[in-house]
């Protein structure tokens, strides 16, 4: 079978882009060529293309692996995305990337890029791990592998933060406006996060360049949401049935897509509102309404999961008891939120339940479960934080903290980058307190619950009731 391509000739049934793909220009700069972004931002820039033609083609640049830039290279640019529901399975083939670039070989074509006027946007779907944000202070983790290198040699930068400030800084110099960078990773204000993150790198290299960021950049905040399991041999073999030819990128997604923007941005974009995007002045309730009910829930799902043997999110919710879990934590992160406007509370949360029962997605537990003490904050602990503060117990946020440990015991091991100072932790606890060395590991968790004796023995009652068949120890 042959390769995905520009020579394809595809079904009638699979949808491509409307637009000529040989006039689209490069606009954008995105970091962070995961499943993600294929399924998201790129697909509303292509209905946004399509509605509304311009300058704003996708520059894919992945930081490490070279693996899916390859595929790119190979397939023109295409890929396909596969939406599935009980309706059945729908193929589209993207074409809004037009260059491909992993940025560990391509270090300096990736500056020229950041540097050219042509580019405007630059998006970001790099994970929570990647930045480099220090929990404790909101500001960079100088102890983070690519916030050290970066600041050590700025021209020539690893991480995403040494990109854009060395992409700023070319820009600077040469006086051309800033680009824009927009967030589309799951942290709360992420663009407020970002900025600050770029601004304290900034100031490493140059105070006036620090300066001119502050008074010419912008960083608006975002939203994203879309189901987008990690794509496997099945999900390859659907899309060859589905198009006639081979596509080693494709993914697939559910139905539902959504995205709110803070329009707010240095010199224009795409016209994303064409594509159902929703322009706001305030991104923050949307933020803590998505990341409070959607991915808490996920996280709690993930792990309840991982305990009872069960491998994906719709397996989980295919068991009554457990789903009334998972709406009781919707209930308690509910009254930690305000009004979120347009959004119908009520509505919102039951198509969630929905969506993570699709029958047709395959998202697997180990996959939510990945970086875990990275997601916990803004997912659960804060959440718990506010309720405490307002005289609740917070007991369904306690609850997901000890799932979480009980599924490391379980597994005996655990996916994320503090694993090792986490599994330190587990295999000293102590038989009266047995969440205490957890606790007691920095920026972990923040310093009211620390402190807050009652909800960390909650913690520990929650854990007791679990049936730990595993454990580290024997690991
Ligand atoms: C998930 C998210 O892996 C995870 O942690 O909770 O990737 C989730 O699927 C997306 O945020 C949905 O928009």
């Amino acid at each position: 079978m042959d390769t995905l391509s520009n020579s394809t000739v595809l079904p009638n049934a699979v949808l491509s882009p409307s637009f000529n793909r040989r006039e689209l220009k490069p606009g954008i700069v995105h970091i962070g060529l995961g499943a993600f972004h294929r399924a998201h931002q790129a697909v509303y820039t292509q209905r946004a293309l399509e509605k509304s033609f311009g300058p704003w083609g996708i520059v894919a640049v992945n930081l490490r692996s070279p693996e899916p830039v390859r595929a790119l290279e190979k397939q023109d640019g295409l890929y396909s995305i596969i939406v599935r529901s009980a309706e059945g399975d729908r193929a589209e083939v993207i074409g809004t990337t037009v260059d491909w670039l992993c940025a560990a070989e391509r270090q300096q074509d990736v500056l020229d890029y950041l540097s050219n006027p042509d580019i405007r946007v630059v998006t970001l779907t790099v994970s929570e791990k990647a930045y480099g944000l220090d929990p404790m202070t909101g500001g960079l983790d100088f102890h983070h592998p690519a916030v050290a290198a970066d600041i050590a040699q700025p021209t020539r930068p690893q991480g995403v933060i040494g990109f854009l400030v060395e992409g700023l800084f070319r820009r600077w110099e040469r006086g051309i406006d800033p680009f824009t960078v927009l967030c589309c990773d799951n942290l709360p204000s992420n663009g407020r996060v970002v900025r600050r993150l770029v601004l304290e790198m900034a100031c490493r290299r140059d105070q006036a360049l620090a300066n001119w960021i502050e008074s010419h950049g912008k960083f608006p905040c975002s939203m994203v949401d879309r189901i987008v399991p990690a794509a496997t041999d099945e999900t390859r073999d659907r899309a060859a049935a589905l198009l006639g030819a081979e596509d080693r990128l494709a993914i697939e997604t559910e139905p539902f897509m959504q995205w709110v923007i803070e329009d707010d941005f240095v010199s224009g974009r795409p016209a994303w509102e064409e594509a159902g995007a929703v322009f706001a002045d305030a991104v923050a309730p949307y933020e803590d309404m998505k990341l409070r009910l959607l991915n808490g829930s996920h996280t709690l799902i993930a792990h309840l999961g991982i305990l009872h043997d069960l491998e994906f999110v719709r397996d989980v919710m295919a068991v009554p008891e457990f789903v009334e879990i998972v709406q009781r934590h919707m209930e308690a992160a509910t009254a930690t939120l305000g009004a979120v406007p347009g959004i119908d509370l009520p509505a919102y949360k039951h198509q969630l339940l929905e969506r993570f029962a699709n029958p047709t997605i395959a998202h697997r537990n180990a996959q939510i479960a990945m970086d875990t003490s990275q997601k916990l904050p803004q997912r659960i602990l804060a959440a718990a934080a506010e309720t405490l503060k307002a005289g609740g117990e917070a007991r369904e946020f306690a609850y997901v903290v000890a799932l979480w440990i009980a599924s490391i015991h379980k597994r005996g091991d655990l996916n994320d980058p503090r694993r090792d100072e986490i599994l330190a932790a587990i295999r000293q606890a102590d038989r009266q307190d047995t969440s205490a060395p957890l606790f007691s590991i920095t920026g972990l968790f923040p310093q009211e619950l620390i402190e807050n004796r009652g909800w960390r023995d909650l913690v520990n009652r929650e854990l007791a009731s679990f049936d730990m068949t595993a454990d580290v120890e024997k690991t």
